[in-house]
């Protein structure tokens, strides 16, 4: 029987991640490992712990008999400048664990990587799989050495470990992290709450986007894809849309006319202005058959309508 372990299972992909897998599966084929962060409840099976700490990870695999770990736990690109350190120890420290214990119990892995792990020396347009990794934040380098851990563990010890270059993710079931992109999310609470909102990027910041529906939908497909079709054993490039802050407040005053902001760029203007304007993904669709749903309109549309209603539910 599937048996599931979610690490960060309470963060923006693990809660939607954890409801998608529900309902394709069962509430009881789940396993929540929540580090400290509260969050909704589906019904999944829920277990504490550090994802730096190999024994307790290894007592929740032997006690679930996991068969498959989405591995997301982790710091994002904002937290991971402000304590470099802690992202060194649980980005790869908790990746490295994971692997191992994989190996171990022949576990079929998912762990994330980033279109942080692209660098200033990288193609901005169209980026290609193959490419110049020289990231030049924490954050990025965790997730480049991530990649090549992850290849290293296929090719030495045949551990089924895939993953995905995760661009900006957009959704509204769990708050958004601390990262750079997730303007794109703050900006939504900020026009329904306040109708007002500050943007800590210039107007003209390009940067790769993804409706969390589409992040979800890609992710298991993946997982479920037959391991023979996986040519990509570090991470595959993962795309949907590309956007501006300046695009995305066209599209929400649509829905909030009379919407203020201004653009007050800080430090996470350097980190965006590492990364690429847009990704090509066509190993991902050739060899696994990805294919985006959400554009740009599409997103705004649902976001705006399901936060929303979420905000109006909480009062
Ligand atoms: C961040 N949302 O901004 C994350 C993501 C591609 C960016 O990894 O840190």
């Amino acid at each position: 029987m599937k048996k599931i372990l979610i690490t960060g299972a309470f963060g923006l992909v693990g809660t939607d991640l954890r409801k998608a897998l529900q309902k394709k599966y069962s509430s009881k084929a789940i396993v929540a490992l929540n580090h400290k962060t509260s969050g909704i409840n589906y019904g999944e099976i829920v277990e504490h712990g550090d994802v730096r700490d190999k024994n307790v990870l290894s007592k929740i695999i032997k006690k679930h008999h996991v068969t498959e770990i989405y591995h997301l736990a982790g710091l994002l690109s904002v937290s991971s400048e402000k304590n470099p350190s802690l992202a060194w120890e649980v980005n790869l420290g908790g990746l490295k664990n994971i692997l191992d214990l994989g190996v171990m119990h022949k576990i079929k892995i998912f762990w994330p990587s980033s279109i942080a792990a692209f660098g200033p020396s990288t193609p901005k347009d169209h980026t290609p799989q193959h490419t110049i990794l020289e990231p030049t934040t924490m954050y990025g380098v965790n997730k480049v050495a991530g990649e090549l851990l992850c290849q290293y563990y296929f090719l030495k010890h045949g551990l089924d470990v895939r993953s995905l270059r995760y661009p900006g993710l957009i959704g509204y079931n769990a708050p958004p992290g601390d990262g750079t992109t997730e303007y794109s999310v703050h900006i939504f609470y900020g026009a329904i709450r306040n109708k007002n909102y500050s943007i800590f990027l210039k107007k003209d910041a390009r940067l790769p986007m993804m409706y969390i529906d589409d992040a979800i939908e890609g992710t298991i497909n993946l997982m479920n894809a037959p391991s023979k079709k996986i040519t990509i054993r570090t991470s595959y490039n993962f795309a949907a849309v590309s956007f501006t802050p300046e695009e995305l407040v066209k599209e929400i005053i649509k829905f909030v006319p009379g919407f203020t902001h201004d653009y007050k760029p800080d430090h996470r203007q350097r980190i965006a202005d590492s990364w690429p304007r847009s990704i090509d993904d066509r190993e991902a669709r050739k060899d696994w058959g990805w294919k985006p749903k959400y554009n740009l309109s599409k997103m705004t549309k649902v976001m705006y309508e399901g936060l929303k209603k979420k905000l109006e539910q909480s009062k």
